[in-house]
């Protein structure tokens, strides 16, 4: 008699008992072929895998209970069930609750169709490969493990979701925080160490006063209880004599991509309305300031980035459009097209023309001042990271402002006490 089909729907990332329990009880049942999410499947609904796709298909080819291992390209089982038409699913009960529930209402709905059933085995008690995970991020992350982060990302996330963080506190809500949206999580992906608010947090202007050996000092602060991949806005990359320099102070502590912009001289911030004393540098000297910094890194993984400055300076289309080919020429991995328009015209404009010169190079958008922007939309015009460059430093100014100025008016503390993070929360806030 010819034997049933089974499918397993697995991550395989961390395999575990758990595992092990639900593949033998497949193979009880008959041929057992395991629908292996892609990377891409994973980071749709959480965290990016340890193993990529291939290391984990490995693995299950060489478990005795498994007979084939096939993609599953998402996290949905429809389109591989209606392919393979399987007799038997097999999932451990855990899936009943929580984010899996619709995916598993979809997978008893379409076995309907030919009379497969769904079997679901009890989950096993006390292991799971999150808590494995969370084991294993306690022990933290090496900077190799870190930098790599941002290049995987990129290769299956729609858009890298990047914040600012400007101390180790920033770089944990960043490392924490998620939002439940119908079947996904959202999350942020990464950290941006920002000239801007680095120097003010140190009360002083962003005019590279504050020293690149200082903002050093800070990230390593950040690193230390963090895992996710940090972009450094290195400014205009300091002279070029001390560029290798740099870039390998920042590789050797697992920071993924540093951010060069093309201006010379006095340094303003982009998004101050008098840029009458800015520079833009010319396009062979910041050539030759790409080149040096590409022949400097050690890791193909480790990002150097040109942040282009034409439309901040009024300079137009066409000017970013022929910096953007020269940069990327020069070994540029990716563009930073920057803008302080209140919308994203001129960065669209832009996107869609680069795009057909050079499609494999991502791009970068900072929407501080066009904020109405969604990152769909930025998606749809060919955008790969989105950069919140300053939002959590401008979050805790006016909160810390109205307090402070709360205490000096009633000449005590009790009026602000709602506003605030109670005592038996705050010294339980790090665990
Ligand atoms: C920063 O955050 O320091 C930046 C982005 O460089 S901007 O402030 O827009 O120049
Ligand atoms: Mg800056």
């Amino acid at each position: 008699m010819k034997k049933k089909i089974v499918y397993v729907g697995l991550a395989a990332d961390i395999v575990h008992e758990g595992h092990i329990n639900i593949l033998k009880t497949a193979a009880k049942l008959g041929n057992v072929i395991v629908g292996l999410l892609t990377d891409k499947a994973i980071a749709s609904y959480k965290k990016l895998p340890y193993l990529e796709y291939n290391q984990r298909k490995i693995i299950l080819q060489n478990i005795k209970y498994v007979d084939q291992v096939v993609e599953q390209k998402t996290l949905d089982y429809v389109k591989n069930l209606k392919s393979f038409k399987p007799n038997y699913v097999v999932h451990g009960d855990d899936w009943k609750i929580g984010i899996q529930k619709k995916t598993r209402q979809r997978v008893i709905k379409t076995l309907k169709l030919w009379g497969g059933k769904l079997i679901e085995p009890r989950y096993t008690r006390n292991i799971s490969s999150s808590k494995i995970k969370n084991k294993i991020s306690s022990f933290g992350v090496t900077p190799q493990n870190r930098v790599s982060k941002l290049r995987r990302l990129l290769n299956v996330k729609k858009i890298v979701r990047i914040l600012e963080t400007h101390n180790s506190l920033t770089g944990l809500i960043v490392e924490n925080l998620n939002h439940i949206k119908s079947s996904n999580i959202n999350e942020f992906d990464g950290m941006w160490s920002s000239s801007l608010t680095d120097s003010l947090t140190k009360g002083k202007p962003d005019n590279q006063s504050v020293d690149y050996s200082t903002r050093i000092l800070g990230l390593n602060y950040i690193m230390d209880v963090t895992s996710k991949p940090l972009i450094f806005d290195a400014d205009n990359g300091g002279r070029i004599e001390h560029i290798s320099y740099l870039v390998k102070t920042l590789e050797r502590i697992g920071v993924s991509a540093m951010i060069i912009e093309d201006k010379v001289g006095e340094k303003q911030n982009s998004l101050f309305l008098d840029q009458s004393r800015t520079k833009q540098d010319n396009i062979s000297s910041f050539c030759n300031k790409l080149k040096k910094a590409k022949n400097s890194k050690i890791s193909d993984d480790f990002f150097i980035v040109a942040r282009i400055e034409s439309f901040i300076l009024k300079k137009g289309l066409k000017d970013a459009l022929k910096r953007g080919v020269k940069y990327v020429d020069a070994g540029a991995d990716a563009i930073l097209i920057h803008s302080k328009e209140k919308n994203p015209k001129e960065i669209f404009d832009f996107s869609k023309k680069f795009k057909k010169l050079k499609p494999d190079c991502p791009l970068i958008a900072v929407p501080s001042t066009y904020s109405k922007v969604k990152e769909i939309d930025l998606i749809k015009n060919g955008f790969q990271i989105v950069i919140y460059a300053n939002h959590m430093l401008r979050a805790a100014y006016p909160a810390m402002m109205n307090v402070a100025k709360k205490i000096l008016k009633n000449e005590r503390s009790f009026e602000v006490e709602k506003k605030i993070t109670p005592i038996r929360e705050i010294i339980n806030l790090i665990k």
